[in-house]
């Protein structure tokens, strides 16, 4: 892996995995993409704009910066999914085929993200195994299953190298994420810095899979460069790294901050796809293949959030 375009460079994992990618691969060897530039001109250097959903963007992009790998993040997430089910559909599905077929027609390596979505209610909910049950009952979980059955076709049918994570709900400070259902994990990071309040959409006692997004920028890295013949899996890994509930960020956030407090306005869209998704997913597979590990739990997050946060909002 060495010359890497990323679709949807400025989303929540993008806007960082781009400057993780070009820190360790070298800055002219990222190619950042989204369907637009990111609104505070963060995204300027090696950008090009390009709509997944038409297939010849990504390849003349490809060929254009002779690329060797393709991450593909452009994804609409579960709430705005729910909300949308045909445009997530064509999003997800059409921009996934699309890319997979630039990876087959150029031999490229490649990833896509999967997500604790790709499992349903009838599945185990603590220590979920690698190889469950996945009976999504969103239309983001039936993408994230479907992405994870056509990037193992990929694989086995054309030889495509094809990998990907099932990431839990990722917690960043750069980039606001979008549409997702653990958005409340960021929300009250912030909230708790300039209002020293929170209201959680997600009840008291909603366990869900939770990471800090230097964990899941690092666990990329090593499963791309992971030994190809050392993998028995591929689309995708469990990794898990946070089970907690929304009780259990605010009383982490107290340890810094006394005053604050939490309420509760459930959404029940958001509490719906919240309550359908595991508390922790078991990670042994990913640890045995090719070494994963993390580094953040929930107070050492914390704490980061915190510090990075005030100085963010300070400047702002
Ligand atoms: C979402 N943040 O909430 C995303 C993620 C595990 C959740 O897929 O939709």
């Amino acid at each position: 892996m060495k010359k890497i375009l990323v679709t949807g460079a400025c989303g929540q994992i993008g806007s960082e995995l781009v400057t993780k990618l070009r820190n360790t691969y070298g800055e002219d060897n990222v190619i950042a993409t989204d369907i637009r530039k990111a609104q505070d001109g963060s995204m300027e250097q090696l950008f090009e704009t390009c709509d997944v959903r038409k297939a010849e963007n990504m390849y003349n992009l490809a060929k254009k910066y002779n690329v060797d790998t393709i991450m593909h993040l452009a994804a609409l997430l579960s709430a705005k999914a729910e909300a949308a089910p045909k445009l997530a559909w064509d999003l997800n599905m059409g921009g996934l085929i699309n890319a997979l077929e630039v990876a087959r027609e150029l031999g490229l390596q490649f990833f896509t993200p999967s997500s604790i979505g790709a499992f349903g209610p009838s599945t185990p909910k603590d220590e979920t195994p690698q190889e469950a049950l996945q009976r999504p009952t969103t239309m983001y979980g039936v993408n994230k299953v479907a992405g994870e059955l056509l990037c193992d076709y990929y694989y086995q049918r054309f030889g495509v190298d094809t990998r990907g994570l099932r990431f839990p709900g990722l917690i960043s400070y750069k980039t606001l994420p979008g549409g997702g259902t653990t958005d409340y994990a960021v929300e009250i990071y912030y909230e708790a810095i300039k209002n020293k309040t929170y209201t959680s959409y997600i009840g008291e006692g909603t366990y869900m899979d939770m990471m800090y997004l230097p964990d899941a920028l690092n666990a990329i890295i090593d499963l791309m460069e992971a030994d190809s013949d050392k993998l028995i899996h591929r689309n995708a890994f469990n990794i898990s790294a946070i089970s907690a509930a929304p009780e259990d960020f605010a009383k982490a956030i107290q340890k810094h901050q006394p005053e604050f407090t939490i309420k509760y306005d459930v959404d029940p869209i958001r509490q719906k796809i919240a309550d359908s998704w595991p508390n922790r997913m078991d990670s042994s597979a990913a640890v045995m293949e090719w070494n994963y590990s993390f580094n953040y739990d929930l107070d050492t997050m914390t704490a980061d959030m915190l510090e990075k946060l005030q100085a963010k909002v300070i400047k702002q």
